[in-house]
């Protein structure tokens, strides 16, 4: 199927790039999609999408895995302006919310100004010009604003382990799957027990001679309350779009209910901790491999897991869950620090994503030429209301720093950005502004403000490590406050927190505006 339907320009080769563009947008997931729409919807036409990948869909096209679902619940899963009365159950697999956002770009009319199979290489300020210089694979062009809508989860992430290298077998990453390759009866190694593998390993247990999953650390696993909805609520979804807003707006405000656990008192959080230890009775007879599943963390401090099948999968003749650390990789299959070594075909790296070391930073440099990726080594992976970062003008972050959610759909916060960066657009325009980036000062209190608050939540004193952190084991991934406590925050785009540059300035500087700090 070509998924860009009649769409020439999309089904081939790539059109070439216009010399210049207002906003050009890197990435069609969720939130490249969605700017697109918006901007549209603006009347701002003059703006392109980047995407390496041959069609939207961001996360949701490239985790094809077996059993790939969400674990956010489906009536939050789609955007506000769009919503899907398809879903066919309460957890949507994969397929379907990517056919959802294929049908949403569709519809849309915007695919007209996306490229495919186009990466974003380089996006490097120019002071003169007060533009960002792009250099793609399908040529260059300059822009007035980026936005990087490049995703948090979409750098898959090879565990560092010695030998993994020399392994003659196959080997793929969960956000990588090989369909090409059948499973059937081979001896398959999962490493990682993180939400990625607890979909995959009760999927594929069934199909595979022997399936040995490497634990590291145990995860706290809820049951999955997931159903098929009934024919009454199809109907109603489709005819009574009241219906669908209500189960959405309930299913909203129950899961802000959750945020106090993790971000004031982890005790908050004992129904879900009994639930898990209940999940665990239930999945598994073996008191040994009862105790080797259970976490020795306080729950949430990692992404709280939901699955019904995780334990019994585990529990399988055919399964073997490894708790001892892996020593190496040899070519013929893993060795763990007791010096066993268990031969297998398959090595699957369910490890994760580049979080806290996003690649795409090391694309973009602003003022200076210094890179994105350095300045957030030398200060910290931070931006003033998750979206700007100083030092690199016109520049703004869709998912990023501290934008993350444990608890509810990124969707919900993903539209919270694409308004604010609406807004600042209006203002530029109607200031006559170049160029803007937040002050100093006010990128430095939103970042205390939110590293204080990190101070007391479940990320930082439950006892774990996690994607979350970076090096220096700060929380710069998530969001520590409600999801609508962040739309409020980022209602409105306030200029008097950034520095702007006029557009008739002769020389750039002499008209630079610096705000108090
Ligand atoms: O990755 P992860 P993921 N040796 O980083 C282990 C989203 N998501 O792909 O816990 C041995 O969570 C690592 O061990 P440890 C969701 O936001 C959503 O599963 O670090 N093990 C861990 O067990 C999620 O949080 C859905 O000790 C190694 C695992 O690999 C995020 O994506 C579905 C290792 C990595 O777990 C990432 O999930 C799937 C090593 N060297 C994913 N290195 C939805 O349903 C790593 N590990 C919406």
């Amino acid at each position: 199927m070509n998924p860009h339907g009649d769409d020439p320009s999309l089904a081939g080769t790539v059109a070439p790039l216009p010399p210049h563009v207002a906003v050009l947008v890197v990435g069609a997931g969720f939130g490249g999609l969605g700017m697109a729409i918006k901007l549209a919807e603006k009347g701002v036409h003059d703006f392109l999408v980047v995407e390496r990948a041959d069609e939207v869909g961001g996360t949701w096209r490239d985790n094809t895995y077996p059993g790939a679902a969400c674990d956010v619940p489906s009536q939050l899963y789609s955007f506000s302006f769009a919503l899907n009365p398809g879903w066919s159950r309460s957890f949507s697999p994969q397929a379907e919310i990517q056919d959802y956002l294929r049908e949403v770009a569709q519809e849309s009319g915007v695919l007209g100004r996306f490229r495919f199979g186009v990466s974003f290489d380089q996006g490097a300020w120019d002071e003169d010009s007060q533009r960002w210089r792009v250099r793609t694979s399908a040529g260059e062009c300059t822009a007035d604003v980026l936005v990087s809508a490049a995703g948090a989860l979409s750098e898959p992430k090879m565990p560092d382990i010695d030998g993994i290298g020399s392994f003659q077998g196959a080997v793929f990453h969960s956000a990588r799957w090989n369909h090409a390759y059948d499973l059937s009866g081979k001896r398959v190694a999962v490493i990682g027990t993180g939400a990625s593998s607890v979909q995959i390993v009760p999927e594929i247990a069934g199909q595979v001679e022997r399936l040995d999953v490497y634990q590291r650390t145990a995860p706290w696993v809820m049951p999955r309350r997931d159903r098929p909805y009934t024919r009454a609520e199809l109907f109603a979804f489709r005819h009574l779009p009241g219906v669908q807003r209500l189960y959405r707006t309930a299913i909203f405000w129950a899961r802000e209910t959750m945020v106090p656990a993790f971000t004031i008192n982890p005790k908050l959080a004992a129904p879900a901790k009994k639930a898990s230890l209940a999940n665990i009775r239930r999945g598994i007879s073996d008191p040994d491999l009862r105790e080797r599943v259970t976490p020795h963390f306080e729950i949430g401090c990692k992404r709280i897991l939901i699955s019904n099948d995780w334990y019994p999968a585990l529990d399988r003749e055919n399964v073997e869950l490894v708790t001892e650390p892996i020593a190496k990789v040899t070519p013929s299959g893993v060795v763990t620090e007791d010096g066993t070594e268990r031969e297998v075909d398959v090595l699957v790296n369910a490890t994760g994503f580049h979080t806290t070391d996003l690649p795409i930073a090391h694309r973009i440099s602003g003022r200076g030429g210094l890179t994105l990726a350095r300045q957030w080594e030398r200060e910290g992976m931070s931006a003033h209301k998750g979206a700007m970062t100083r030092g690199f003008p016109n520049l703004f972050l869709i998912v990023g720093p501290n934008t993350g959610l444990g608890h509810s759909s990124m969707v919900f916060m993903i539209e919270s950005q694409i308004a604010y960066v609406l807004d600042a657009l209006r203002q530029m325009r109607a200031r006559d502004i170049a160029s803007l980036e937040p002050t100093r000062g006010a990128q430095d209190r939103w970042t205390k403000d939110i590293q204080r608050r990190m101070e007391r939540t479940v990320w930082h004193t439950g006892g774990c490590s996690s994607w979350y952190l970076d090096a220096q084991g700060r929380n710069v991934t998530l969001w520590p406050r409600t999801t609508f406590r962040f739309r409020a925050l980022t209602a409105r785009f306030d200029v008097h927190e950034h520095d702007v540059t006029a557009h008739h300035a002769s020389r750039p500087d002499a008209d630079r505006v610096e705000q108090p700090t």
